[in-house]
């Protein structure tokens, strides 16, 4: 038996302190040695409790809308135009502040090209034409109609985490490292089920999806995946979809690049080739070292990072802390992430928090005992395909970087960074973005 207070007694299953993921399964806290830095120190003089002011009161009066407390106000998605600036508009989540794996609706991240249009659901309609036996035109009442599918799936754009081509590390949060990407409930209509009624002309290949606001974002998306798993989406964590995530109507294509998923989609025509259009032969077609460049890059990489303890916090004492954090795949479910304390050299599984869904966020955490010295945290992940998030070695080969850091961590200068994400802890605690 480990003795309570006797955290030495316990193995580590990695350098620098990391302990077995078992240990919280078994509710361990105790065990990991949290019994002498967490329960001891501030659960020691226990007296009878006052009576607060909130407690004596009447409280406030119940709305039609329910509110977060004013004590979280803090919690909140950062903007790349906090002036209001009319541009292209990116508004991150604050992965660093949440927990669980659901994005609530008004901290889902945006990408505008040209701000949010207000549209009237009663007059907005979905055009679908082209190589169709039957062209037809949807009202929103129509497409309610439909039978409907709910699934849970992370979008992200493909230029999240694009400081982390800079070949000097970017000292800023992961909410601005990393804010690009949310993960949701989302329910609407199957595409396939829309396509099967309009008939699709047995040569064509690809569609062409096009938003109704002003920037007039147009796609081509093979088919294939069109009649895959392609949603209409109606409804974001079981409410209408907010003016920002494409109200009315937005197309969902589970774990591909974020620009293809349009919002605000009034027409899909069925073609035999890919359009080229601005959005996907210049916007987002990542360059390579060779000069050469994507043609297209469709599925969002199988990719983790921690978000606790992560850069801008502080580990105020040594001892037990759970280090958690989130894993995802464009490609499949996740089956296994690892995590080091020791920059690499030394790996431990994480528990995965199930059950895990295809294309969704998954959960991971760890129990680590900090024992006050310097260390470097980082994650891995691995999806059921077999694919593995690549080191940043093997990532800089294949990819490159930017030779100047990125100092506007907003800047686009590549895309699709799926490689690992290092915090380096110093001795007293404090917390930097590093390259192991
Ligand atoms: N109509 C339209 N659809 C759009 C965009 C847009 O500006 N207009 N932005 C795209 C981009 S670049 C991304 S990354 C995703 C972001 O989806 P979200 O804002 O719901 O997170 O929407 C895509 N769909
Ligand atoms: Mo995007």
């Amino acid at each position: 038996m480990t003795k309570k207070n006797d955290i030495t007694a316990l193995d580590e299953v990695a350098g620098n302190g990391l302990l077995s993921r078992r240990l919280l399964l078994r509710g361990g806290v105790a065990m990991a040695g949290a019994a002498s830095t967490l329960v001891a120190t501030h659960g020691a003089s226990a007296e009878p409790l006052k009576e607060p002011e909130w407690s004596r009161y009447q409280g406030t009066t119940v709305e039609a809308m329910g509110r977060r407390t004013k004590h979280e106000k803090d919690t909140a998605r950062i903007l790349t135009n906090p002036k209001g600036e009319p541009r292209t508009q990116h508004a991150r989540t604050p992965h660093h502040l949440l927990n669980g794996q659901i994005t609530p609706n008004h901290l889902h991240f945006t990408i505008l090209h040209n701000g949010i249009p207000d549209i009237d659901p009663e007059q907005h309609k979905l055009v679908i034409h082209g190589m169709v036996k039957q062209p037809i035109v949807l009202s929103m009442d129509r497409l309610m109609r439909y039978p409907m599918v709910t699934r849970q799936t992370f979008i992200e754009c493909g230029g999240n985490s694009a400081a982390l081509f800079s070949n000097e590390p970017v000292q800023a949060n992961l909410q601005s490292l990393h804010g690009l990407v949310s993960n949701a409930e989302w329910t609407g209509v199957p595409l396939s089920a829309v396509l099967d009624e309009v008939g699709i002309d047995p040569k064509a290949k690809w569609m062409l999806v096009e938003g109704a606001d002003t920037a007039a974002i147009t796609r081509s998306v093979p088919l294939k995946k069109a009649l895959d798993d392609a949603i209409l989406v109606l409804f974001q964590n079981g409410e209408r979809l907010m003016a920002e995530q494409g109200y009315p109507v937005r197309l969902l294509l589970p774990g591909w690049e974020g620009n293809m998923n349009i919002k605000y989609v009034r027409r899909i025509k069925i073609v035999d080739q890919p359009a080229l259009t601005y959005y996907e032969a210049r916007n987002y077609s990542p360059l390579l070292p060779d000069a050469k460049a994507y043609r297209f890059f469709f599925v969002n990489e199988v990719k983790s990072f921690i978000t606790h303890p992560s850069f801008g916090m502080k580990l105020n004492e040594p001892g037990y802390y759970e280090i958690s954090g989130i894993a995802y795949s464009g490609a499949g479910r996740i089956e296994r992430v690892q995590v080091t304390a020791d920059g690499g050299r030394t790996w431990a599984d994480a528990a995965v928090q199930g059950p895990t869904m295809h294309k969704a966020f998954t959960r991971f955490t760890i129990p680590w005992r900090w024992n006050g010295q310097p260390a470097v945290l980082s994650s891995r992940a691995v999806d059921d395909g077999g694919n593995i998030q690549p080191t940043r070695d093997e990532f800089v080969r294949e990819r490159g970087v930017t030779q100047k850091p990125v100092t506007n961590p907003f800047g686009f200068p590549n895309q699709h960074y799926n490689s690992l994400t290092s915090w380096g802890i110093n001795a007293k605690g404090e917390i930097s973005h590093v390259y192991a």
